[in-house]
């Protein structure tokens, strides 16, 4: 079997996606998300200046050869562009391997270690009663694990708040927007959101909390020591983390749970936080972490370090990813949760897919490969539309982290 043709199909059905499609001599063909929310066509040129021909005459069952030729022979190492692309290559064969000996994925990584993969869907709302609200509409969808972030008083609007509630997307205009941050605002607001969930609901939910990115390491140790009382399931992205050794300082003040990675793009970017027991989740996923292959060798390092999977799952990671990561999750040992961010009517139409959401769980379906098609003719009526992520400034204007 030989590859024919690769093919970059860049659609807006709500939302920007990029999406790669390989195709072969057999008449089987393969698709990989390839989508790096607000930065989307540097990943669709480099598929198509840099990858695509020289995948001409490949075999596509040799999907380890491809990943290694792809990652080494670039020179150029590592970065969200380049991994995206290699993501969407890897997905795209693994995908072709399931159709040619007619298996879901997860039968070709081991079989199923579970009988459904959690997942958390995301309540929030502009204040604390709000987003009480929202806890309970998806306590009644049947949710085991819950995201919640509410407004913060005197803030005018912060990350993870939407204006339509069940579908985020911060990505929302072709210039980026300003918000503006206040770190005091937020610490003093956020243990109050937590006390009224555990006094309206209990605990029988896995809660869980973003700060995305937004405290130094010393502010996310005082967050996560004033947040014990409601054993959070996570506390994810407290701080940036290319200083991996900055975690240490977290962990000498807290013991709630941390998750990190929805940024990272390889192992290296996790090494010392997994192989140090810095965190508990890793968040990498398959369309920003080199794919199936790539994600598989980070989930058997974490492994040995107690450390368990949450993936990423936002609506700009496409319904590919979302199939090829439930395929993941089905089989993974360390499986911890997955999230998962609903896709709007307009997206699930144009990407048809075998996998579906019942009371708390998703199952990746039965069909062969990832089971994630796409309709390119539907496709064609949603032109990609240029946006971008917001960025965050501190009150007295300096930049901060979005
Ligand atoms: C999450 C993430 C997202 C990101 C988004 C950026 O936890 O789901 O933080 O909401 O902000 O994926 O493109
Ligand atoms: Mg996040």
């Amino acid at each position: 079997m030989k590859i024919t043709a690769g093919r970059v199909i860049v659609c807006s059905p709500g939302r920007n996606f990029v999406t790669l499609r390989i195709e072969t001599d057999e008449g089987i063909d393969g698709l990989g998300d390839a989508t790096l929310n607000g930065r989307e066509l540097a990943v669709a040129t480099y598929l198509t200046e840099h990858i695509i021909p020289a995948l001409i005459g490949r075999d596509p069952a040799m999907i380890e050869d491809i990943w290694q030729y792809l990652y080494r022979g670039a020179y150029w190492r590592r970065g969200p562009v380049t991994m995206c692309a290699i993501a969407a290559v890897d997905t795209a064969l693994w995908d072709i391997k399931g159709k040619v000996a007619r298996l879901p994925l997860y039968q070709l990584l081991g079989g199923r270690s579970r009988d459904g993969v959690m997942v958390y869907g995301h309540a929030n709302g502009k204040d604390i009663d709000e987003t009480l609200d929202e806890v309970a509409r998806y306590a009644g969808l049947g949710y085991k694990a819950i995201r919640a972030q509410s407004g913060i008083p005197g803030l005018a609007s912060t990350y993870g708040v939407s204006k339509d509630r069940m579908y985020y997307e911060p990505a929302d205009a072709a210039i980026a927007s300003e918000n503006v941050w206040s770190t005091s605002k937020y610490l003093d607001h956020v243990p109050k959101l937590f006390e009224a969930i555990r006094v309206r609901f209990g605990f029988e939910h896995h809660i869980l909390h973003d700060v995305h990115h937004r405290l130094t390491p010393i502010e996310a140790g005082r967050l996560g020591k004033a947040l014990e009382p409601y054993r959070l399931f996570w506390m994810e992205d407290p701080t940036p983390a290319e200083n991996q050794e900055g975690f240490r300082l977290i962990r000498q003040h807290t013991v709630t749970p941390i998750a990190v990675g929805e940024v990272f793009n390889t192992i290296h970017d996790c090494q010392t936080l997994i192989t140090e027991q810095l965190i508990d989740f890793v968040r990498a996923t398959v369309v920003h972490a080199g794919g199936i292959t790539h994600l598989r060798r980070i989930a058997h390092l974490a492994e040995l370090y107690h450390v368990r999977t949450g993936c990423h799952g936002a609506t700009d990671l496409s319904p590919v990813c979302m199939g090829a990561a439930l395929h993941f999750d089905t089989w993974v040992p360390n499986f911890g949760v997955q999230e998962y961010m609903r896709h709007t009517p307009e997206t699930d139409a144009v990407f048809p897919h075998a996998y579906w959401y019942d009371q708390g769980y998703m199952h990746p379906g039965d069909a062969p490969g990832h089971g994630v098609v796409i309709d390119e003719k539907l496709a064609a009526k949603y032109p990609y539309q240029p946006s971008a992520l917001p960025v965050n400034r501190l009150e007295d204007g300096s930049m901060w982290n979005w």
